[in-house]
Protein backbone atom coordinates (compact mmCIF):
# COMPACT_ATOMS: atom_id res chain seq x y z
CA UNK A 1 0.00 0.00 0.00
CA UNK A 2 1.36 3.42 -1.25
CA UNK A 3 1.29 5.86 1.44
CA UNK A 4 -1.51 8.54 1.03
CA UNK A 5 -0.15 11.87 -0.32
CA UNK A 6 -3.36 13.48 -0.35
CA UNK A 7 -6.30 14.00 1.98
CA UNK A 8 -9.52 14.29 0.03
CA UNK A 9 -12.06 15.63 3.02
CA UNK A 10 -16.37 16.09 2.43
CA UNK A 11 -18.77 17.64 4.40
CA UNK A 12 -21.34 15.00 4.41
CA UNK A 13 -21.38 11.18 2.95
CA UNK A 14 -24.07 12.64 0.28
CA UNK A 15 -20.49 14.79 -1.24
CA UNK A 16 -19.48 11.45 -1.73
CA UNK A 17 -20.90 10.31 -5.44
CA UNK A 18 -18.82 13.54 -6.56
CA UNK A 19 -16.05 13.39 -4.27
CA UNK A 20 -14.79 10.15 -5.44
CA UNK A 21 -13.55 11.60 -8.54
CA UNK A 22 -11.51 13.33 -7.07
CA UNK A 23 -10.03 9.61 -5.15
CA UNK A 24 -10.51 7.72 -9.15
CA UNK A 25 -8.92 10.48 -11.06
CA UNK A 26 -5.72 10.38 -8.34
CA UNK A 27 -6.04 6.74 -8.97
CA UNK A 28 -5.45 6.96 -12.98
CA UNK A 29 -2.33 8.45 -11.84
CA UNK A 30 -0.87 5.94 -9.37
CA UNK A 31 -1.58 8.96 -6.60
CA UNK A 32 -2.28 7.11 -3.30
CA UNK A 33 -5.37 9.21 -1.30
CA UNK A 34 -7.03 8.78 1.79
CA UNK A 35 -11.25 10.00 1.68
CA UNK A 36 -12.86 11.30 5.08
CA UNK A 37 -16.49 12.88 5.68
CA UNK A 38 -15.40 15.57 8.29
CA UNK A 39 -17.58 18.43 8.91
CA UNK A 40 -16.56 22.08 10.15
CA UNK A 41 -19.66 22.80 12.08
CA UNK A 42 -20.78 18.69 13.02
CA UNK A 43 -17.67 17.75 14.06
CA UNK A 44 -14.87 20.67 14.65
CA UNK A 45 -13.08 19.68 16.69
CA UNK A 46 -12.27 16.34 14.84
CA UNK A 47 -11.67 17.98 11.27
CA UNK A 48 -9.04 20.42 13.14
CA UNK A 49 -7.53 17.29 14.51
CA UNK A 50 -7.02 15.79 11.22
CA UNK A 51 -5.91 18.67 9.21
CA UNK A 52 -2.98 19.74 12.23
CA UNK A 53 -2.00 16.32 11.48
CA UNK A 54 -2.04 15.70 8.02
CA UNK A 55 1.54 17.30 7.16
CA UNK A 56 3.05 15.17 9.82
CA UNK A 57 1.73 11.73 7.96
CA UNK A 58 2.60 12.88 4.75
CA UNK A 59 -0.33 14.35 3.39
CA UNK A 60 0.94 17.24 0.91
CA UNK A 61 -2.28 18.45 -0.10
CA UNK A 62 -5.87 18.61 1.04
CA UNK A 63 -9.21 18.63 -1.35
CA UNK A 64 -12.30 19.75 0.63
CA UNK A 65 -15.62 19.47 -0.84
CA UNK A 66 -18.89 21.03 1.20
CA UNK A 67 -22.38 22.27 -0.08
CA UNK A 68 -24.43 25.30 1.13
CA UNK A 69 -22.59 27.07 3.98
CA UNK A 70 -19.69 25.34 2.73
CA UNK A 71 -16.96 26.89 5.17
CA UNK A 72 -15.09 23.40 5.12
CA UNK A 73 -12.35 24.48 2.74
CA UNK A 74 -11.73 27.66 4.31
CA UNK A 75 -11.56 25.84 7.88
CA UNK A 76 -8.77 23.32 6.92
CA UNK A 77 -7.09 26.55 5.21
CA UNK A 78 -7.26 28.01 8.47
CA UNK A 79 -5.19 24.90 10.56
CA UNK A 80 -2.25 23.65 7.92
CA UNK A 81 -0.30 25.79 5.51
CA UNK A 82 -0.55 22.78 2.46
CA UNK A 83 -2.23 23.82 -0.15
CA UNK A 84 -6.25 23.25 0.53
CA UNK A 85 -8.44 22.28 -2.98
CA UNK A 86 -11.78 23.35 -2.27
CA UNK A 87 -14.70 21.95 -4.63
CA UNK A 88 -18.38 23.54 -4.35
CA UNK A 89 -21.18 20.90 -3.85
CA UNK A 90 -24.47 21.47 -6.38
CA UNK A 91 -26.91 21.98 -3.32
CA UNK A 92 -30.44 21.72 -3.60
CA UNK A 93 -31.92 25.12 -3.37
CA UNK A 94 -29.07 27.18 -5.01
CA UNK A 95 -27.49 24.64 -7.06
CA UNK A 96 -24.37 25.29 -5.50
CA UNK A 97 -24.14 28.91 -5.99
CA UNK A 98 -23.81 28.99 -2.07
CA UNK A 99 -21.50 26.70 -2.21
CA UNK A 100 -18.78 28.36 -4.52
CA UNK A 101 -19.32 31.62 -2.68
CA UNK A 102 -18.80 30.41 0.58
CA UNK A 103 -15.78 28.74 -0.58
CA UNK A 104 -14.17 30.71 -3.03
CA UNK A 105 -14.77 34.31 -1.17
CA UNK A 106 -11.63 33.72 0.97
CA UNK A 107 -10.50 36.91 2.70
CA UNK A 108 -6.70 37.48 2.29
CA UNK A 109 -4.20 36.12 3.98
CA UNK A 110 -5.26 32.03 4.07
CA UNK A 111 -6.00 30.97 0.39
CA UNK A 112 -8.17 27.97 -0.89
CA UNK A 113 -7.70 27.35 -4.59
CA UNK A 114 -11.75 27.04 -5.37
CA UNK A 115 -12.56 24.66 -8.41
CA UNK A 116 -15.76 24.15 -10.62
CA UNK A 117 -19.25 23.32 -8.58
CA UNK A 118 -19.58 19.01 -9.04
CA UNK A 119 -17.86 16.59 -10.78
CA UNK A 120 -15.92 18.99 -13.24
CA UNK A 121 -14.60 20.55 -10.41
CA UNK A 122 -13.73 17.67 -8.37
CA UNK A 123 -11.52 16.38 -11.53
CA UNK A 124 -10.13 19.08 -11.65
CA UNK A 125 -8.79 19.15 -8.11
CA UNK A 126 -7.63 16.21 -8.81
CA UNK A 127 -5.72 17.25 -11.80
CA UNK A 128 -4.47 20.33 -9.81
CA UNK A 129 -3.23 17.89 -7.33
CA UNK A 130 -1.34 16.03 -9.84
CA UNK A 131 0.48 19.37 -11.09
CA UNK A 132 1.43 20.45 -7.28
CA UNK A 133 2.91 16.74 -6.71
CA UNK A 134 4.76 16.51 -10.16
CA UNK A 135 6.89 20.12 -9.18
CA UNK A 136 9.16 17.38 -7.30
CA UNK A 137 8.15 14.22 -8.85
CA UNK A 138 9.14 14.11 -12.81
CA UNK A 139 7.36 11.05 -13.24
CA UNK A 140 4.00 12.32 -12.61
CA UNK A 141 4.99 15.48 -14.48
CA UNK A 142 5.43 12.67 -17.61
CA UNK A 143 2.00 11.41 -16.86
CA UNK A 144 0.07 15.00 -16.81
CA UNK A 145 1.54 15.84 -20.39
CA UNK A 146 0.54 12.47 -21.51
CA UNK A 147 -3.05 12.63 -20.14
CA UNK A 148 -3.30 16.47 -22.23
CA UNK A 149 -2.14 14.65 -25.28
CA UNK A 150 -4.30 11.65 -25.07
CA UNK A 151 -7.11 13.91 -24.53
CA UNK A 152 -6.01 16.26 -27.17
CA UNK A 153 -5.88 13.42 -29.69
CA UNK A 154 -9.52 11.46 -28.85
CA UNK A 155 -10.75 15.64 -29.63
CA UNK A 156 -8.97 15.90 -33.01
CA UNK A 157 -10.32 12.47 -33.70
CA UNK A 158 -14.17 13.46 -33.36
CA UNK A 159 -16.28 13.27 -36.34
CA UNK A 160 -19.53 14.94 -36.73
CA UNK A 161 -22.59 12.89 -38.85
C1 LIG B 1 -22.67 20.27 3.94
O1 LIG B 1 -24.04 20.24 3.88
C2 LIG B 1 -22.21 19.03 3.25
O2 LIG B 1 -20.97 19.25 2.66
C3 LIG B 1 -23.30 18.73 2.23
O3 LIG B 1 -22.94 19.15 0.93
C4 LIG B 1 -24.46 19.55 2.73
C5 LIG B 1 -25.67 18.70 3.05
O4 LIG B 1 -25.30 17.71 3.96
P1 LIG B 1 -26.32 16.55 4.38
O5 LIG B 1 -27.50 17.24 5.00
O6 LIG B 1 -26.66 15.82 3.10
O7 LIG B 1 -25.57 15.67 5.34
O8 LIG B 1 -22.21 20.31 5.24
Amino acid sequence: MKKPLVGILMGSKSDWDVMKNVSETLTKFGVASESRVLSAHRTPRETADYVTGAAGRGIEVLVAGAGGAAHLAGVAAAHTTLPVLGVPMESASLKGLDSLLSTVQMPGGIPVATFAIGKPGAVNAALFAVAILAGQRPELSKKLADFRADQAAKILKEELT
